[in-house]
């Protein structure tokens, strides 16, 4: 699978608000090798999470994959996840201040305010329904690829 070359900071699709997959785009290669590249994307890149507008296609698909690093030495190890159409049900009212970075803006590291656990809703590759909940780290990646399908940057929160 390629690796695609990632938007930066002052790109247009960047602050574009992302579309959802068509019903027909679901189970198709098309999807398939989009979720492969994106996920070969973020690795080369040393990321846990990625998100499409970041690889030039403004579809509503995201990547959330945390493990521990040196600024989330307890962050755990999860499989990546890909999440079509994610909606974000509910938010805590507890936040959290933490360190954030972004594929498209590498110069810079901010921390960023966050919901410290989330309820979601997307669809699998093969189009079901999930709906599960995510806290701390995981939930943050989360927040900020929601963000990437809203044109919003993590240095726009700062
Ligand atoms: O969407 C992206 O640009 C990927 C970010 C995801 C991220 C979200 C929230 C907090 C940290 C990262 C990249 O993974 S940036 C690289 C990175 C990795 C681990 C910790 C901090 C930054
Ligand atoms: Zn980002």
């Amino acid at each position: 699978m390629p690796v695609l070359p990632v938007a930066q900071r002052g790109e247009n699709i960047l602050t574009l608000k992302a579309v959802p997959v068509a019903a027909r785009e679901f189970n198709s290669e098309w999807l398939t090798q989009l979720a492969a590249a994106m996920h070969e994307t973020m690795c080369e890149r040393n990321g846990v999470g990625i998100a499409a507008p970041q690889v030039y296609i403004s579809k509503r698909v995201i990547i959330v994959a945390s493990r521990s690093n040196p600024r989330y030495p307890d962050a755990p190890n999860m499989d990546a996840v890909v999440m079509v159409n994610p909606e974000i049900l509910e938010c805590s009212n507890e936040t959290c201040l933490g360190e954030e970075g972004c594929l498209s803006v590498p110069t810079e590291r901010g921390q960023v305010v966050r919901a410290e656990t989330v309820r979601v809703r997307y669809f699998t590759l093969q189009g079901e329904k999930i709906e599960t909940q995510y806290q701390g780290f995981p939930a943050r990646i989360l927040q900020h690829e929601m963000d990437h399908l809203e044109g919003v940057l993590f240095v726009d929160r700062l």
